[in-house]
């Protein structure tokens, strides 16, 4: 135990029980210091949503490490196996339970769990009102999930057996016939039988009723016990690498009532206090920015009343270069917090915050900070991102030429990533058909290696914005379309942006041109190598499928198989889509005039061919009432900030219904936006100009960066119209110092809301840009220090980027078995877990939420660094 909490004991032991029992609270979980247990307070989705954040989860002291708590149908669940919905919830707070109904439909399979709070312990109990289904006895359990990287290495003991969890997954599996295995989401399969007709089904490491996890490290310490259940421990890497620790109990066969009763007891650590978590720039500062650490503290913690900064000379000695007072925010969720400013500080230099005992990192204040911040992304990321080619750099290659064998005209079917191909293909070609020239250009998803058409035609109108806009000449790529080769670190003349435009274009323009409009995605036809990790060229075996052949047989010219893992184009027409491709096929056009004419030519054609039969596509469609192709979300209550009206009063719902007639009549504005960049024709501003103020009114923050756009394009009368709405959105950004001691937009739902937040920093940005006078330039930093590592949870940058001192090291990204990262990439940042925790694993990559960059999401992270950066250097 250490000075300061002994020192804390001594201040709080009056007001905080540390020898208290857990207690059912407010917020619905049962809580002592150090230990939360949440029973549901988040429940299990199924299919693509990652099924490690459900059902029973302990957060102990501070972190999550064990969920998964419910009623599951195999050993080591993955992701699509089938989860059980939350049928009931009953809090009883006299009795101190919580009992959830659970339930797999496909089995017509009821249970009740009931979680009691007695004395520091919880005891979990299932009920079965019918027994177990035949034909899951022996396979439905009641499993609780441990987080591998805070359990690896620690020890374990079973009925007094030693042990230890491992490192790496090396236990045992049996084989076991496809017709044993519980089916998962919708039919799909995790696994390639590779023909045996036989699925892989781990081995317990230990099997007992008593077990003590980690009695070596006090803050991970659980003991576990069951009188009536035999505990079996397994590891859920041996089949996948994403897996957790599984502890579980077969339920009996042919029982009902109490069948399943264990007591688990999370050890809580006397006098625990969590460490302050200090928000900085882990960037570093210029000289004459605003700058201001958020220190996020434990209730149960005293703050400090002052804080220091201290500077690291040249010699390696420390001085003290500010001291001062420390200023209360006030709680936020789970924690409170304070905030310590040390703008004064002007000073190059090094530095570190002092904060009572504890000390951060180092870090800069320097004018040229900022400088590199999107080098990492537009060098690294982006490049290793981009797909049908070869990619390497210096001795390592990161993919080689992937999907050489093209894609398939997808059946009609269901997809795991969220897409679906109707009964019509809407094109000329057959399912399972190839659709010759796709496999050209275009970029990996994100942590998959789809091509979103959505995500693909933002990213190469990300490309231009940031070529027009800055005119970046930086050239540290190689790309030869001809060899499909690209190598990192290596000019070769042009610049890399242009590159990316035209590797963007040549896929977006391939579909257009083979399918006639544009594919949702081209994607995995199969889910088993959809979950692929490692080399994207390995995915599918290169050879065109050929049904007639035997699965894994290869015909005698070597050129066709029999493996069903050739991609599908999803190809149901979406004139929305179809507008969106042409407004970025005209920008496209503009942008590759004078470096591939050829190119440029074919965009051209595309966006005018596709604008037509769109337009006239969707008059169609609104002529038949079929309102469900047409997106208007922002337009239904967008509600955001404090600037629209909560609730659509008569003069709002007239301005919502012009609105619809408006954008029916005109097109999207946006679009009408880009194309009269693109064609200087004056109807598409016209058709803008008409739209944007009612847009303004009705959703002020939404509409603030389309409205900003069209600056450089209109006359100063505009300018003027737009003064009072910047000076709304001046009190909307000031406002979010109100709702969270971050100041920017924070977002609850399960992808964490660095879109969200990037998008907000843009808008800031080119509100101080063309109004200086009214958004003043301190507020353009509130982006870059969240960022960087001014967040709740910890204070690493989200961006593994050149320049910070410390970086998160895991990613999401398609390296992440390796736990690693791809230079460059940002993470969606902090996940929000009902009812009050943020979470941002660093040491655990496999939560998409938290840790997966998209190609959509880093390309626009370009836009704002070079942005920010520009105006950062601007004096
Ligand atoms: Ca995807
Ligand atoms: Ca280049
Ligand atoms: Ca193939």
């Amino acid at each position: 135990m250490n000075k300061r909490i002994l020192l804390s004991l001594a201040v709080l032991a009056t007001t905080v029980g540390w020898a208290q029992d857990l207690k059912l609270n407010d917020l619905e979980y049962f809580e002592r210091q150090g230990v939360n247990v949440l029973v549901y307070s988040n429940s299990f989705n199924g299919g693509f949503n990652d099924e490690k954040n459900s059902g029973i989860e302990v957060i102990h002291h501070g972190v999550r490490t064990i969920q998964g708590g419910a009623v599951r149908l195999n050993n080591t669940p993955e992701q699509w196996d089938l989860v059980p919905t939350m049928t009931s919830r009953k809090v009883d707070r006299e009795k101190g339970t919580i009992e959830v109904g659970l339930r797999y439909d496909y089995y017509d399979f009821d249970s009740r769990v009931v979680v009691t709070a007695k004395g520091k312990a919880v005891e979990i109990a299932v009920w079965l009102d019918k027994p177990v289904p035949e034909k899951l006895a022996g396979e439905a359990g009641f499993n609780l999930e441990f987080l591998p990287s805070q359990y690896w290495l620690k020890t374990f003991t079973m009925d007094g057996r030693l042990n230890r969890f491992p490192r790496y997954a090396t236990s045992q599996t049996i084989a076991r016939p496809n017709s044993e295995k519980p089916r998962q989401f919708k039919g799909f399969k995790t696994y390639d039988d590779r023909g045996t007709d036989q699925f892989v089904d781990p081995l317990p490491l230990e099997t007992g009723h008593s077990i003590v996890m980690a009695a070596d490290a006090p803050e991970r310490m659980v003991r576990i016990s069951s009188d009536d259940a035999e505990l079996k421990l397994y590891d859920g890497r041996m089949l996948a690498q994403n897996g957790w620790f599984v502890l579980r109990s077969v339920l009996p066969k042919g029982k009902t009532g109490k069948v399943v009763t264990w007591t688990v007891e999370p050890h809580a650590i006397p006098g625990w206090i969590r460490e302050p978590n200090i928000g900085f720039c882990q960037v570093g500062y210029t000289p004459e920015q605003p700058k201001v650490a958020v220190i996020e503290l434990d209730k149960q913690d005293q703050p400090q009343t002052t804080a220091t900064l201290m500077r690291i000379k040249a010699d390696g000695s420390t001085e003290e270069a500010f001291k001062g007072d420390i200023q209360n925010w006030g709680p936020y969720f789970k924690y409170n917090y304070v905030k310590f400013d040390f703008s004064s500080v002007r000073e190059p230099g090094v530095y570190y915050i002092q904060y009572g005992h504890t000390k951060t990192n180092n870090f800069l204040i320097d004018e040229h900070v900022y400088d590199k911040i999107t080098d990492a992304t537009t060098d690294v990321w982006v490049p290793i991102h981009m797909n049908h080619m070869y990619v390497t750099e210096g001795y390592r290659t990161w993919h080689g030429e992937p999907f050489k064998e093209g894609y398939l005209q997808a059946p009609e079917s269901d997809h795991f990533d969220l897409h679906r191909q109707g009964t019509t293909t809407d094109t000329k070609y057959k399912p399972y058909e190839l659709i010759p020239g796709l496999n050209v250009g275009g970029f990996f998803d994100a942590g998959d290696f789809d091509i979103e058409t959505g995500s693909n035609i933002s990213v190469v109108q990300n490309f231009i914005r940031a070529w027009e806009l800055f005119k970046p000449m930086r050239d540290e790529t190689f790309v030869s379309q001809k060899q499909r080769y690209v190598d990192l670190h290596r000019p070769d003349g042009v610049p890399d942006i242009l590159q990316f435009i035209e590797h963007g274009t040549l896929n977006l323009v391939a579909q257009a041109e083979q399918i006639g409009h544009m594919a949702q995605t081209l994607s995995n036809s199969v889910l088993d190598n959809y979950h692929h990790l490692g080399d994207a060229a390995s995915i599918t075996d290169g050879l065109h499928y050929d049904p007639s052949l035997k699965p894994y047989e290869v015909s005698a010219d070597g050129k066709r198989s029999g493996t069903p893992d050739d991609m599908w184009a999803f190809t149901t027409r979406n004139p929305y889509l179809d507008l969106r491709a042409a407004t970025m096929f005209a920008a496209a056009s503009r942008a590759l005039r004078g470096y591939n004419d050829d190119l440029a030519e074919r965009a051209l054609t595309q966006s005018k061919r596709l604008m037509k039969e769109g337009t006239e596509l969707i008059k169609e469609l609104t002529a038949k009432g079929r309102q469900d192709v047409t997106d208007y979300s922002w337009l239904d209550g967008f509600e955001f900030g404090s600037n629209s009206a909560a609730k659509p009063d008569k003069k709002r719902q007239k301005l919502i219904e012009r609105s619809r007639r408006n954008s029916e009549l005109l097109g999207d504005m946006a679009t009408n936006l880009q194309l009269y960049g693109a064609t200087q024709d004056k109807q598409y501003l016209d058709n803008f100009e008409k739209q944007i103020w009612d847009a303004l009114e009705l959703a002020l923050p939404y509409n603030m960066q389309t409205a900003l756009d069209a600056v450089p394009y209109m006359d100063e009368t505009y300018k003027q119209k737009l003064r009072p709405y910047v000076e709304k959105y001046k009190d909307y950004i000031q406002n979010f110092d109100k709702q969270n001691p971050y100041g920017v937009p924070i977002g609850l739902g399960n992808w964490a809301g660095v879109n969200m937040v990037l998008n907000f920093g843009i808008a800031v940005n080119y509100a101080h840009l063309y109004y200086p006078d009214i958004v003043s330039k301190d507020e353009i930093y509130r982006v870059a220090n969240w960022l960087y590592g001014c967040h709740p949870y910890h204070n690493y940058s989200f961006v593994a980027v050149v320049g910070a001192a410390r970086p998160k090291q895991v990613f999401y990204g398609n390296n992440r078995a390796d736990f690693s990262a791809i230079p460059g990439n940002v993470a969606p940042g902090l996940l929000f877990r009902k009812p009050d925790h943020f979470e941002n694993f660093d040491d655990w990559p496999f939560l998409w939420g938290q840790n997966e960059g998209t190609i959509a999401g880093n390309t626009q992270y370009i836009i704002f660094g070079s942005a920010f950066k520009n105006l950062v250097q601007k004096q």
